[in-house]
Formats: structure tokens, sequence, C-alpha cells
């Protein structure tokens, strides 16, 4: 049963035992990541249960009432009922059978198949004429600093909306994106839009970029106002950055790329948000596929984009192509302060929400924290897609400590020499993986979930000098130690058994394993030996 919107799913979370309400007065400055924090580590151990409650503060500081939601996804009993399911691998299965279809033959089969065909119905998103998102319209008067927006840690530049659904549209194709990024509140009406240069929302503003608008001489009197920050030389690499208009000196692209941003939501649609899907598919359609239930959406007042229906909060607005301004420090995810970089500037122009809204939120770190268990069910999620194009993996595990791109465990079935090798750069091929630092790929017969078992594997099946292999390329852009920023090495470590025909002719030992016939005689007396 999908969750029809956030409040939904915080009374199910509630009735769960999954929630825990606090009504002490907190400080969005620093203190509730100080609290979610400890819940999200310390709690863990306390109540036995990995990850703590989601929390929901009722008296937040400067909050005018409105309260705030944190730790939602952050226990995989929680992401389980996030996509309403007993095990993430379910929907693995599901898209396994997807995936698996095939022309049915004759009438019987057609017959079977009605049901799974019904089922992609509800994928696709439904627009409707208006929804809760719209019961307070602002188009002037309206402030970011109306909401209790997190300073998450002490060298942050300040305050930042950290679970925000991004949603852009390609100028080419007019497909929706929609990508969870950041956004840095630089006052009432503006803010910093952190997408990343390899993400989609990147890559529509530089088709925006490449599409040229007209560029116009920077003495000229342009249609738009100049942009007090602009710099020439960031904008250009922007522009050039996609392969695309290559900007003369002095000239600068004018226009601006349409955004919508919905706040607090069921929890199928911000989960799809994160999940590393296709540039090409929908988020909207993931959503509905994993709620099984169509995303309604509404179209938004000033903008020509949807957003869906139910969010609590909704900001419309644009960003300008010849606007970059510093976005961070920022606390990240991989544990250390992102730096502060360029990033185009949000406009807002309209804000919705509900009549009286609630502020979803996170907060990211040293791991693990709530977006572990994310990168938990996206891996769980991602396996047989990845299986599409690399059917020899048998299994994967990105820990949480390698904050999921430095670090990737894969096991294969190895077919032939220097089948590791493909695999590695296959996944270095594949999507956002391509950011990951360091891939050590093992035979089939390594539990990856099991560390120990990896590091046994691991060191003791390489001869480093062999077996590691390098190569260069993109690199995610919180990584701090790659040489450019956004551009760095990559590992990939061969743990296979080596075959002849790799050039390896040394015998080979084999595991120890004791026989199975000495095992049955010691279960039998294993009692009577009284040593437990
Ligand atoms: C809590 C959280 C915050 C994130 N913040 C950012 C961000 O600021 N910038 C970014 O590029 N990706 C960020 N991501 C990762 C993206 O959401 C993710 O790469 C997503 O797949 C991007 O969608 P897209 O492929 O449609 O661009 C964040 C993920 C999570 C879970
Ligand atoms: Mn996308």
């Amino acid at each position: 049963m999908a969750y029809n919107d956030l409040r939904d799913w915080i009374a199910a979370l509630d009735r769960a035992g999954e929630l825990k309400r606090v009504s002490t007065e907190v400080d969005p400055i620093l203190e509730i990541t100080e609290i979610a924090d400890r819940v999200s580590k310390g709690a863990a151990k306390k109540y036995g249960r990995p990850g703590g409650p989601a929390l929901l503060f009722e008296n937040v500081k400067g909050a005018n009432g409105v309260p705030v939601l944190i730790n939602q996804f952050g226990s995989e009993r929680r992401m389980q009922m996030a996509l309403d399911v007993d095990r993430l691998d379910e929907i693995a299965d599901r898209i396994r059978q997807l995936l698996n279809m095939k022309s049915p033959e004759g009438f019987l089969e057609k017959l079977k198949m009605l049901p799974i065909l019904a089922d992609m119905g509800k994928f696709f998103p439904k627009t409707i004429s208006t929804g809760p998102c719209k019961e307070v319209i602002k188009k002037k008067d309206f402030s970011l600093l109306d909401f209790p927006v997190l300073k998450c840690w002490p060298q942050d530049s300040g305050r930042f909306i950290t679970l925000p659904c991004v949603i852009t549209r390609d100028p080419k194709t007019g497909k929706r994106n929609m990508g969870m990024y950041r956004m840095q509140i630089y006052d009432e009406t503006t803010a910093g839009m952190h997408w990343q240069r390899q993400k989609v929302a990147a890559e529509h503003y530089r088709e925006r970029l490449r599409m040229g608008v007209q560029k116009e001489k920077e003495k000229q009197d342009g249609a738009q106002a100049p942009s007090p920050a602009y710099k020439h030389s960031a904008v250009d690499i922007m522009a050039r950055s996609g392969g695309g208009s290559m900007l003369a000196p002095g000239e600068r692209p004018s226009g601006t790329m349409e955004v919508a941003v919905a706040i607090g939501a069921d929890p199928a649609l911000t989960f799809s948000a994160i999940v590393p899907a296709p540039p090409e598919i929908e988020e909207f359609i993931i959503a509905g596929f994993l709620r099984q239930k169509p995303v309604e959406l509404v179209k938004c007042e000033t903008v020509d984009l949807e957003v869906p229906a139910t969010a609590e909060i909704v900001l419309e607005g644009y960003v300008k192509l010849d606007e970059l301004r510093t976005e961070g420090p920022f606390g990240d995810h991989t544990g250390f302060y992102s730096l502060e970089d360029e990033y185009p500037v949000f406009h807002v122009t309209c804000i919705t929400h509900r009549k009286d809204p609630i502020y979803s939120t996170t907060i990211v770190g040293k791991p693990p924290m709530e977006d572990a268990w994310m990168g938990k069910a996206v891996e769980r999620i991602f396996l047989p897609l990845m299986k599409l194009t690399l059917p020899e993996i048998v299994d994967v595990n990105l820990p949480v400590e390698g904050i999921f791109h430095n670090l990737m465990i894969v096991s294969i079935r190895k077919s032939y020499p220097g089948h590791a090798r493909k695999v590695m750069n296959g996944i270095w091929a594949l999507g956002q993986a391509m950011f990951t630092k360091c891939i050590v790929v093992v035979d089939e017969d390594v539990n990856v979930q099991d560390i120990g078992d990896v590091v046994l594997k691991v060191f003791n099946h390489i001869d480093p000098e062999r077996d590691i292999q390098f190569t260069l390329g993109p690199v995610d852009s919180l990584d701090h130690a790659a040489r450019l920023p956004n551009f760095g090495s990559k590992m990939g470590v061969d743990a296979t058994r080596k075959w002849p025909t790799e050039g390896f002719t040394r015998p080979w030992p084999d595991e120890i394993l004791m026989d199975e016939k000495t095992k049955a005689a010691v279960d039998g007396k294993w009692k009577e030996l009284g040593i437990e």
C-alpha cells in the first residue's frame, strides 16, 4: 500500500514505533545535527536497533511552528517500510521479473502477462488539476528563511536544504529529471544549486548553454540584467565541459533554465530522486514502480514544470545561464567538508506549501548516517540492472565506510582470462559507478557481504604489482584527494584466482576445508565433549 504523502508515512512510522516526537525546543543551527548524529550512531547500540528512530522535532527555534523530520530512512527496517517490502531484494526480484519478460507464446502466456502489464500502467505519473501543495501560494513576499533549514556542521558556509527533489526538463527531449542536489540558502529568494557536473540536471543546464540561446556581448544591453556574480571563465568551463559552445572573450550567454523543487513527499518519491537511474528514465516513473501507484503531479504556478501534488513545500524558480556563485564548504558524507566551488544560483519566483507544512531533511557526515541505508537500498535494487550489462556479476557490496564511491567489492563467475579486468572496466563505464575509486573483484566463492572473508581471500590471492590496475577518469566532485577536481585515478584489484592462461603456472592451493565425514562424526559427539 503506497503512502500518499509525507504525513501518511509519518503516521505509519508512528504506528510501527519507528518515530520519536520531540517537544523540547531545539536549534536548527548545529543542535539538530548533534542530536540526529547521536541517534544514528550511539542509539544504534542502546536500542539494539541500527540507525535509531526517525525524529520529528515539533518545537524548532525560529521555525514559526514548522516541525522538522529527520532520519526517516535511517535504518534497514525503515528503508524496507519506505519501499513497502520485507526484504529490499524483493524490489530486485520485481525488476528481474520485468527484465526477464519474453514474448508470450500462445493465449495462456499472454493471459499470464496481463497482471504485469496492468502493473506497468501504474508506473506512469498522472497530472491532476490541483493538490495539497497548493494550499498556500505565495508569488510575492515569500522567503526561504521562513523554513527551519539546518546549518549542519560548524564549518558549513550557511544553511542547507539537504533533502530537496530538484526537477528540471531536458530542453531537447522535454523529459523531466528529478535529482537530489543540496541547496545552500543565500538569502530570502536565492540558493545554491549543487548539481555536480556529471549529474543529469547539470547536463540539462549545459544543453541550454550549448543551444547558446543568444550569446551577447558583455557591453550590449541584454534582455536580461547582468548577473553581478558573472565569472566569464567559470561559465565558459561549464559550457565547454559539455563539448558545447565556446564563448569568445567578453561574450556571455543569456537566458535561464526553469527549476522546481519539492521538499517533503512520500518516501518512494524522495528515494527515487537519489537513485542513479539512467538519465533517460524519469524518476517519476521509478517512484511509480516503487510505490506501485502512479505519482500525482500538478503544474507549477510560474514555471513550465510539474511537481508532486502532495509535496509539503514547493519552490519554483530558475537559474541564470551566466551566473555561478561560490557554494560550500559543507560537511559531507565523506566524513570531511567538501570545499567551496562555483555552482549555479536558484532564484525563487514562487513558493507554495501545505497549510501547516512539515520540513523534512537529513544530515550527512561520518558514516554510518541516514544516507548509509539509502545507499544500501540502491546497492540491492541496482544489482539486477548491473547484471543486465555484466551478467557474470554474482553479488556486490559497497561498504558504508567506503562512502559508496570509494570501494566496491564485486564477486564474479570467472569464465575467461582477464575477466576480472573486463568487469572493472564495465563498472567504470556504468553511469554513476564511474566514480568508484577502488573496485575489488573476487571469485564467486567469496561472500562479498562478509568483510572478513573478503580480506582473507583478497590479500592472500593478490600479487599486488601484477593484480592492481590503475586507470584515469572522472572522479566524484567530493573527492578531495584527486590531483584535479573531478578528474583522477582509479584502482582495480583483480583478486580472483589466477589461471595458467593468464600466465600463472604455479600450482594454486586449495582452501582448507574439513571433510564431511569428519564433520559428521564430530557433530555426533559434540554434546558429549562437554565443551559448550
Ligand atoms: C542526502 C543526499 C544529498 C545529495 N546531495 C547531492 C548534491 O548536493 N549534489 C549532487 O550532485 N548529488 C547529490 N546527491 C546524489 C544524487 O542525488 C544522486 O547522484 C542522484 O542519482 C542524482 O540524480 P540524477 O542522476 O538524476 O542527476 C545526494 C544524495 C543524497 C542521498
Ligand atoms: Mn535522473
